[in-house]
Formats: structure tokens, sequence, C-alpha cells
């Protein structure tokens, strides 16, 4: 009986083990304004390939991002210009930092391959996001919008 016990007891925990997650996330930064939006259905075409980000002078103003070979929705207004930003094949983003108010004001994603990528204007209240688990990176992003980003959140996964 005991032994049965002990065996139930191990196979539980290994199976446990297998199927622990590895995702975690950060955030929300920002303000409480804006409509939610989500990528989280768009990771199911790849990992993130390219990043565009809109602003102007004192505010994050659009998010776009690639997943494999499509481009997410455009979220965001039309103030400012648009920086794109292509990640090499195997790049990944391992943390984003950033300055807010209630809107976003700067956003800095900094890859694998220790490129930082700014975008935006350098004031605020900082945040930096990395994630929990050792070799996870940026899988999708979440967030609110109007005519500006309003609040990013990161999500970080195998
Ligand atoms: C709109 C509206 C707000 C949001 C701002 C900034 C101008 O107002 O959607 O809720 O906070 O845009 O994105």
């Amino acid at each position: 009986m005991l032994a049965i016990i002990l065996l139930a007891l191990l196979c539980a925990s290994a199976s446990g083990n297998a199927i622990q997650s590895r995702s975690s996330y950060s955030g929300e930064y920002g303000g409480r304004g804006g409509k939610q939006f989500s990528h989280s259905a768009n990771q199911l075409n790849g990992s993130i390939t390219a990043i565009r980000v809109r602003f102007n002078s004192f505010y994050i103003t659009g998010l776009q991002v690639r997943y494999g070979t499509v481009w997410s929705e455009y979220v965001g207004g039309q103030q400012g210009n648009m920086e794109e930003i292509f990640l090499h094949p195997g790049e990944s983003v391992i943390q984003v930092s950033g300055k807010y108010r209630i809107y976003m004001k700067q956003l800095i994603f900094v890859t694998n391959m220790g490129r930082k990528l700014t975008f935006g204007d350098d004031k605020g209240t900082c945040f930096t996001a990395v994630p929990l688990h050792p070799n996870t990176f940026l899988r999708f992003i979440s967030g609110r919008s109007g005519i500006f980003i309003d609040a990013i959140s990161l999500h970080w996964d195998v």
C-alpha cells in the first residue's frame, strides 16, 4: 500500500514538473485610459520578428508587432512618426524598459544579441520588466490604447 502511494506521489510530481509553465507577465505600466488590446492570439503566428513604434515629442502614440511573418493590428493614433525595427534571426527581446506618466512616454526593447532599441521621450516614471524564468523571451504584448498608448504589459514565455 505504501509503495503504491509513494509511486503515485512520484508520478504526480514528475508530470507536474513536465507540464510546469514557464510563462510570466510584467505590468501593467502606464495609465488607466484607453481601450484594452491583447496580442495573445497573434503569438500563434510565431515569435516576435519586428516592432513598429509611433511616437511624438511626448508620448508613444502607436504600436504594431510582427509575429512570424504576420503584422498585428495597429493600435494607437496618428501623431508622430513610425519607426520600424526588424529583429535578426534568432534574436529575441529579453527586457523591456520605459517611462510613463498617464500615457506611455518611452519604450526600450533589449535583445539577447545586446541591442537596445529605444523609442520616445526620456521623462516620467521608469519601469524595467524582465521575465521570471531563465531562457524565456517576450512572446506578446497587451495594453491599453486610444489616440496614444496608455499602458503596456509584457508576456514572457519559451
Ligand atoms: C482617447 C481616449 C482615452 C485615452 C486617450 C489616449 C483622447 O482620448 O481613448 O481613453 O486615454 O485617447 O490614448
